[in-house]
């Protein structure tokens, strides 16, 4: 017996635990990296460094599949040991689903370009989905089936030495006789439960209210306006078809993205400009900006990460109004936007910056936009992707030369199309 289970630990079953291994740091590097990839904190951290981080997210992620491929080479065999080992075969399945899981929404997630944003969507939402589910069960999995918590009659398995030693000391040691070791165990695996589900449960239950839409009814204009850290007076009045919004409502939440601290504003300390290559430059205080005749339009958001946020109804000027009124100069090929957080732009060519749908927004489904989400005003580009949606625009200037972006700078494609 003891000479069959020592071939089988040094053939078969080292195997596996090599699989094993290699399984564990390939979670643990994706678990590392993909919770800083959606950490609003590391987007102004990292920089550049984000778009590294998502690519080794990405390859690891890819190359996730090899051990699980090489398991399914040796699962029949393993089967067959873990007869009558309940617990431990609804473990197999419940990692190996959540591998395969991750694994197919991480490549639409991947491919969100060829795929479209429904299906990013989608995935992004099982993706977050299994994470929620999948870590604190492999974090629990990975302390509570440590060394260190087995059971003394589970370890004298291992090596006869270590087994005899282990049965010396029970005896000499009745306080480490295997039923204590077994109560301390459950202790320890109870509490670790529970410091885990403490933990994790309100994040998870603030995301499924959110993602799933697992509505507690629309916040109140009363409830944003309280969110809203700016402090901009007259409030604009929304009109008729913002408010209750054409568009119905929007479906889905914003995730709040900024690559610095979020800024806040009052009438002293906010503007709006358009210079540069203009004929009549132009600058407004918030009193005045309020008067201007504004629009009201239906349209999606999608960010590249994947999610989106359908039907809003923004309420603003659009920005060919803006250009028509200031009148650009000839020699003007780009507009470039920037944002009063003092670092983030973007730009659009003269002939993109002609669409009827960009908008500089005010009012999002009637509200006012709070300043996390990029309030007093934002820009909205509905055909491309959000990196463009400057948010906290404060300033258009006309320039005769190429700008290149803040994310563009740092990777992203230059390409915003959707
Ligand atoms: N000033 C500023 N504008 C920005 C960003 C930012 O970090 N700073 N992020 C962009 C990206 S990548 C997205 S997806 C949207 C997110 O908008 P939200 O935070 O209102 O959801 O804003 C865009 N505009
Ligand atoms: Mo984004």
């Amino acid at each position: 017996m003891g000479e069959l289970l020592r071939r089988l630990r040094k053939g078969f079953g080292r195997k596996l635990a090599i699989l094993h291994a290699w399984n564990g740091w390939i979670v643990v590097v994706l678990a590392l990296s993909g919770i800083m990839l959606v950490m609003n904190y590391w987007r102004g951290v990292l920089g550049e460094g984000r778009v590294w981080l998502k690519e080794l997210h990405i390859i690891v992620g890819l190359l996730s599949l090899v051990p699980v491929i090489f398991y399914l080479l040796l699962a029949a065999k393993h089967w067959k040991q873990l007869r009558g080992k309940r617990w431990q075969k609804f473990n197999v399945f419940v990692v190996l689903g959540l591998l395969v899981g991750w694994f197919i929404s991480g490549v639409l997630l991947w491919q969100f370009r060829a795929v479209g944003p429904w299906w990013s969507n989608h995935a992004l939402t099982v993706h977050d989905l299994l994470t929620w589910i999948g870590l604190p069960y492999i974090i629990y999995h990975s302390i509570t089936r440590a060394k260190w918590l087995k059971e003394p009659n589970r370890r004298v398995v291992r090596t006869e030495r270590e087994g005899k030693a282990e049965a010396e000391a029970t005896v000499l040691h009745p306080a480490a006789s295997p039923q204590s070791y077994l109560s301390r165990r459950a202790f320890v695996k109870w509490a670790v439960g529970g410091g885990i589900a403490i933990a994790v449960g309100p994040s998870f239950l603030k995301w499924t209210v959110n993602t799933l839409g697992v509505s507690i009814g629309n916040p109140s204009y009363e409830e944003i306006v309280t969110r809203d850290g700016n402090e901009l007076i007259p409030l604009p009045q929304p009109m008729p078809a913002s408010s209750p919004p054409s568009g119905g409502g929007a479906k889905g939440e914003f995730r709040i993205y900024s690559v610095t601290p979020i800024p806040s504003f009052t009438n002293e300390n906010w503007s709006f400009t358009i210079d540069g290559l203009v004929d009549k430059p132009m600058k407004w205080n918030w009193e005045q900006f309020v008067k201007l005749t504004r629009k009201v339009q239906v349209s999606d958001f999608h960010c590249v990460t994947g999610w989106s946020v359908y039907k809003n109804t923004w309420e603003g000027i659009p920005l060919k109004q803006f250009l028509q009124e200031a009148g650009v100069n000839p020699t003007a090929t780009t507009v470039k936007f920037y944002s009063g957080d003092g670092v983030y732009t973007d730009s659009l060519t003269l002939e993109q910056a002609q669409m009827d749908d960009i908008m500089v927004a005010m009012l999002h489904d009637g509200n006012l936009i709070p300043n996390d989400l990029g309030g007093p005003v934002r820009l909205i580009v509905p055909k491309m992707y959000a990196y463009k949606s400057v948010k906290w625009l404060n300033r258009i200037e006309l320039i005769d030369k190429d700008h290149v972006g803040y994310w563009e700078e740092r990777g992203y494609d230059k390409d915003a199309w959707i």
